[in-house]
Order: C-alpha cells, then structure tokens, then sequence
C-alpha cells in the first residue's frame, strides 16, 4: 500500500534533512571510530527509518518499491554505513519473513524489527559459498521436534548487533541426496551460536561483519521459515531480487552526491587561469558521469514500478545492479580524478567515497553473477517463446 502523496513527500523531505544536517557533518567521525553513534541510531529509530519497507499492519510504514527506490536515492547521498544500521531490518533481514513467513513469524518479529528493537541478519554466504549460494554446507539434521544445526557463515552484515538471523542451512531430503536448502529464525542468543571477531574492510567504516558459528545449535521446529523445508534457496533468490534494486537506488545515490562535489570543486578550483570546469576534458568526465546516473536511475524507477505491478523483474533487478554499481564505481573514480591531489586526500571524503562504492560490485551478488544471471534468463525466454 502506497503513502498518502504529500506524506511521502514530508518523508522524503524529512530523509533529506537527516541526511545532510545530520549524518553528513558525523561522516569524518564514523569513517575515523568505526562506530555510528548510538543517539543517532536512535533518532533513525524514532523518524521510522527500520520498518520502511515493512507492512503497515506490522507497524511499519510499508512502502512500495518505488517509493523505497526514491527514499534510497536520498540515503546515498551520505556514508553508506549510516544505511546500514537499518539497512538489514528493512532488506534481506526482515523480507524473508514479510514474503514466505508465517502469520505467526510475521506477528512475532516485524513489528519489532519495524521499531528497530530487535535487528536481524540474513546468513546466507559461508566461507565454501558465496556465489555459488546453492552449494552452502551448513546442516540442519532434524531431531524430533528439534534442528540442530553447524556449519559457519561469512561477511554477515550486522551480525555483531544482531538479535535474529535468517540462516540458511542444509535439511535432509527423501529425494535429494545432497538434501535440500531451508530457511531458519534463529534468536541471536541460542546455545551454540557464537559469532567471529569483527572483519576489517575496505571501506564502509562502521558498518560490521563477522562470521557466524553453529555448533550443534538446537532450534526448535517452528524455527523453519514459512514452515516447510526446502523453501530456502527460492526465498533467499526472492529476497535478493528485491535487496538488489534497492542496492542500486543506493550506488545511484551516491553517484548523484559525488557529481555535485565534482562540479563544485571544477567551478572553484582555477588552474591555467580558469576555473578546470571551463576545460573540456574535465566537462566530459563530468557529462559522461551525469549520463550514466540518468540511465541508471530511470532503470530502478522503472524496474521498481514493475516490481509493484507484481511483473518478475528478476532479470531487470539484476541488470541495475549491474549497471548502477559499476556506474557508480566510473563516477567515484573520475571524481578522484576532478579533485586530483585532492580526490586522494582523506580530508575530502573522495577517497572515502571511492573505497566505499568498491563493495555494490561484489555484495548482494557479484556483476559476474549478474551477467550470467541476465543471459540465462534470456535464454530461457527465448526458449520458451519458441
Ligand atoms: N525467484 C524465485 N525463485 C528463483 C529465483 C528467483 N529470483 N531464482 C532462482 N529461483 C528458483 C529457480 O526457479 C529454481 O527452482 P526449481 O528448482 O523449482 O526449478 C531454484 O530456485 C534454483 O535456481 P537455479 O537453478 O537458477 O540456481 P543456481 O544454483 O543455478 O544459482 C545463481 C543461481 C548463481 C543465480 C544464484 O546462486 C545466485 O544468485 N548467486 C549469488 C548469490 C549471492 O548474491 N550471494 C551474495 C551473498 S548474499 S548478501
């Protein structure tokens, strides 16, 4: 269900202001002490920044997919650490639950993933498993009304904050020797999970990962997500399909911010006697910018507004994941290039940018899975049309 128009509006202002009076001024600090500040994570939690995409009946504020794409758009525009405080509870760490869950899991956990009380994690990756998401090893062997489950799961994204995980594990199949994928909740607290020590990155200062450990850890049956077992790979492709749009909307964000400190700067700083936008060679670094950002957010309007008329946008998600997040990496890149000794410099946050932007290419699905994923598709229409 869609906002009121000019409540939408008053939230895309409000998301606006955030973003630049409050989170922009923090970012040198966070990318400094890894940490985003806890009264700010408040202050997300208070102007409903965890149940966006959350349903209304569960407290959220249920927004449709373009209108999440347009509020990300807006999130871009800061550190991307800042997102991901919340980040999980509105993407893959709550819409397993929100597409495959059962009423009694979705009661249960949205409205409090919704308020931001309790936050999720979706363990899919494992350190044998990442793009090749099918081949995970992490077991779940059924005991009476019990699972126990071992195995380890790698780079989970808020894992060390974390209360619930969506885990994805191995179940045993009559049918299937190498069994079949189910998805679990499994409460962070649980006996015989235990989590690794902080990952340092790249980029993307305080936002955290850490491996996640199962040692004969004991679930109870009602932990299996949607109920039935063998659901889990369909869920964790759904979920990503969505979590992918969503991850383009941010690159898309971040790539409009990153012109305008570039065509800023061009217009201020003067070499030769003139200002280095007047030079052509610096004009088109910056159109080609502007053009490539244009396409890239008219395919995630466009594809979010396929999404909300219930098409299966699974081969366009994949195509603006793949298109916005190496654009965005293009534009940071010739943005380190417009600064120049500047761009390299900490103390402009270009650099910060650049390093940041380097994750969108790999997480959420590689640009290679992307490919085979888009010409697999086509094939397949083709064959079918045949
Ligand atoms: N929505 C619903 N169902 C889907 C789906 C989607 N988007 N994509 C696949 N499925 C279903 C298929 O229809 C198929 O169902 P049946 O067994 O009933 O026919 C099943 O899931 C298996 O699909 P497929 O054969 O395409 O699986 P593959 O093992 O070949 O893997 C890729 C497909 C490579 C595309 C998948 O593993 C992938 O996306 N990998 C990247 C994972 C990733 O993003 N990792 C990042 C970490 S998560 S932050």
């Amino acid at each position: 269900m869609s906002l009121e128009p000019e409540i939408f509006q008053q939230l895309l202002e409000t998301v606006r202001r955030f973003v630049k009076e409050r989170l922009v001024p923090l970012e040198a600090e966070v990318s400094r002490s890894d940490r985003v500040p806890g009264g700010v994570k408040q202050e997300m939690r208070e102007l409903g920044f965890f149940g966006l995409s959350i349903p209304q009946e569960f407290g959220g504020l249920g927004l449709t997919m373009e209108e999440e794409v347009r509020v990300t758009f807006e999130l871009g525009r800061t550190s991307p650490a800042f997102r991901s405080v919340f980040g999980t509870n509105n993407g893959i760490g709550s819409q397993g639950i929100v597409m495959d869950g059962t009423d009694e899991q979705k009661r249960h956990y949205l409205p409090r993933l919704a308020t931001g009380d309790i936050i999720s994690s979706f363990a899919l990756t494992e350190p044998e498993a990442g793009s090749d998401a099918a081949s995970l090893r992490t077991t779940a062997r059924r005991e009476g009304e019990f699972y126990i489950l071992n195995g380890t799961k790698r780079f989970i994204t808020n894992a060390p904050y974390a209360d619930l995980f969506t885990v994805f594990a191995r179940t045993e199949s009559a049918s299937r020797p190498e069994g079949v994928v189910t998805a679990f909740l499994i409460d962070a607290r649980t006996p015989g999970l235990s989590l690794g020590k902080i990952d340092r990155k790249m980029g993307q200062s305080g936002s955290h990962t850490c491996d996640v450990i199962f040692e004969d850890c004991k679930v109870p049956a009602s932990a299996v997500l949607g109920g039935t077992e063998g659901q889990g790979f369909k869920t964790a492709m759904k979920v990503l399909d969505r979590g992918r749009l969503h991850i383009s909307a941010l690159c898309v964000g971040m790539a409009e911010r990153l012109i305008a400190y570039s065509l800023s700067y061009a217009m201020q700083r003067k070499q030769f006697g003139q200002p280095i936008a007047e030079f052509q060679l610096i004009q088109a670094m910056l159109a080609d910018s502007r053009a490539e950002t244009y396409a890239a957010k008219c395919m995630v309007l466009e594809t979010a507004r396929g999404k909300d008329r219930g098409d299966n946008v699974s081969t366009d998600a994949a195509c603006c994941k793949m298109f916005a997040s190496e654009m965005v990496g293009r534009v940071a890149d010739r943005a380190v290039q417009i600064h120049g000794g500047a761009g390299y410099m900490e103390e402009y946050g270009i650099e910060r940018a650049y390093r940041d932007v380097r994750l969108f290419r790999i997480y959420e699905g590689t640009t290679q899975i992307h490919q085979i994923l888009i010409a697999r598709n086509m094939i397949k229409e083709a064959l079918a049309a045949a």
